[in-house]
């Protein structure tokens, strides 16, 4: 399900080639409110159809004027994984979160270059799709630039959704968002060729973020972002050298389905998260 609304771009003073200012006129663009998919058993549509369709009508980000649904049958049978577990770093302010970001990264193998890349991408523009980006040589990827990459096909059985629920609730972390944002980290991570991810949601009144490795798992920084910001977007790190169409391929493709939890952490530092001092 994906569900945007149109809104008047506001007047914006540009700088013209010749350098005068100049103000441009208020045009009409779409945002993106919401966004969900899932995997399911036929016997789930209608229920499932139900939901997406109220969420995107009661989205905080507003009231959706076009709401878009796909249901598609998939043949393949799907692959299942573990969920990655889940831990939470403390933080107060967005200059430290991005700091540990880099720290969570720099700790997988990822160069500084790399990093410097991803959040100089992430704060230039809010994509819908992620950014993939080579690990070491910090190179984009993705053959289409404008749109990114989709992580699709992807889910959690009924049982291991349960479970979930009751690890994220020992922590008053059990939300739609989280589970969502969990489950896609846990598909990406899958994926023999992506090391890392980081992820800044682009909604402007959720400052939480996430670095996800196989390493250690989905760490939440919960100021990784000023409360107002708009930029946000997912990065993934990518193994130098390999055949992109394979990555993309798994990540869009692949049907992937959650059916065992790992056990999750409360509020860890980052010494206890990576097992050993980092400085
Ligand atoms: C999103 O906006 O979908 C991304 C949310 C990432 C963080 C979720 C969490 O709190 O763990």
């Amino acid at each position: 399900m994906r569900a945007a609304k149109t809104v008047k771009s506001q007047k914006s003073k540009v700088k013209s080639p010749n350098l005068k200012l100049k103000t441009q006129n208020s045009k009409m663009s779409k945002i993106h409110i919401s966004g969900a998919e899932g995997l399911y058993k036929q016997s789930e549509i209608q229920t499932v159809v139900k939901k997406y369709i109220e969420r995107a009508l009661n989205h905080s980000r507003g009231k959706a004027d076009k709401i878009v649904i796909t249901i598609e049958d998939i043949k393949q049978q799907p692959e299942t994984i573990t969920a990655l577990p889940v831990v939470t770093i403390e933080n107060t302010t967005s200059q430290e979160g991005g700091k540990i970001a880099g720290y969570l990264l720099r700790a997988a193998g990822i160069s500084k270059i790399a990093i410097d890349k991803a959040f100089e991408l992430i704060k230039r523009d809010s994509m819908r799709g992620a950014i993939l980006i080579a690990a070491e040589h910090g190179r984009r990827l993705e053959p289409d630039k404008e749109k990114g990459v989709r992580v699709s096909r992807l889910g959690i059985t009924k049982s291991a959704r349960k479970q979930l629920s009751i690890e994220l609730m020992r922590y008053r972390i059990n939300t739609e968002i989280v589970q969502e944002a969990l489950i896609l980290a846990s598909k990406v991570s899958s994926c023999n060729h992506v090391i890392a991810e980081l992820c800044i949601s682009d909604d402007p009144d959720y400052t939480t973020g996430y670095v996800a490795s196989r390493d250690f798992g989905y760490v939440r920084i919960p100021h990784i972002k000023n409360k107002g910001n708009k930029s946000g977007g997912r990065v993934f790190f990518v193994r130098e050298g390999v055949d992109i169409r394979n990555v993309i391929g798994y990540l869009e493709k692949k049907p992937v389905v959650i059916n065992k939890i790992s056990s999750c952490k409360g509020i860890e530092s980052i010494d206890e998260i990576l097992g050993h001092p980092y400085l």
